[in-house]
């Protein structure tokens, strides 16, 4: 089925300079870029964005990390290109993430791991409509 998903390159993959090598790995793998956009995300839309980690002992930090730069945020689509967003991207830390995969190439650490992407279709709905409301 042909589903949408949400990927950010997250700052520490902007300011190393991998934003278009992402985004040409994105392409070869299949997806269609059906919206991008480039912005700094304010303290709110990072600590919204992330509400389901807001108990967890490292929200402070992923907020901040998010805000310390541009972001490009894509919306992607494929068949099931969330499952499939979620395989090209690898594990968390890029440390356990295989070879070949976006975070193992380009992240620095588990908690500055180069991209994100939803995780289910309730996710993808809702991110993709946090960042994009027009297209929900
Ligand atoms: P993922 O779905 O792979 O993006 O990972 P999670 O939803 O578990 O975590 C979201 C983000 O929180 C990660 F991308 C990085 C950060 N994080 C940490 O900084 N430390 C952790 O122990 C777990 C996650």
């Amino acid at each position: 089925m042909v589903e949408k998903t949400l990927a950010i390159i997250k700052p520490d993959a902007m300011q190393d300079g991998h934003k278009d090598a992402i985004i040409a790995l994105i392409k070869s793998n299949g997806f269609d870029v059906v919206a991008q956009k480039t912005v700094t995300l304010t303290d709110d839309q990072a600590g919204g964005f992330y509400a389901e980690h807001k108990e967890r002992s490292f929200f402070g930090e992923l907020v901040k990390f998010m805000v310390s730069g541009p972001v490009t945020i894509m919306v992607l689509e494929k068949d099931n290109a969330i499952k499939g967003w979620r395989d090209l991207m690898g594990a968390t830390n890029p440390a356990e993430a295989a070879e070949g995969t976006v975070r193992k190439q380009f992240g620095r650490s588990k908690g500055e791991n180069a991209t994100h992407g939803s995780d289910s279709v309730a996710s993808a709905q809702r991110e993709i409509a946090y960042f994009f409301p027009e297209l929900a």
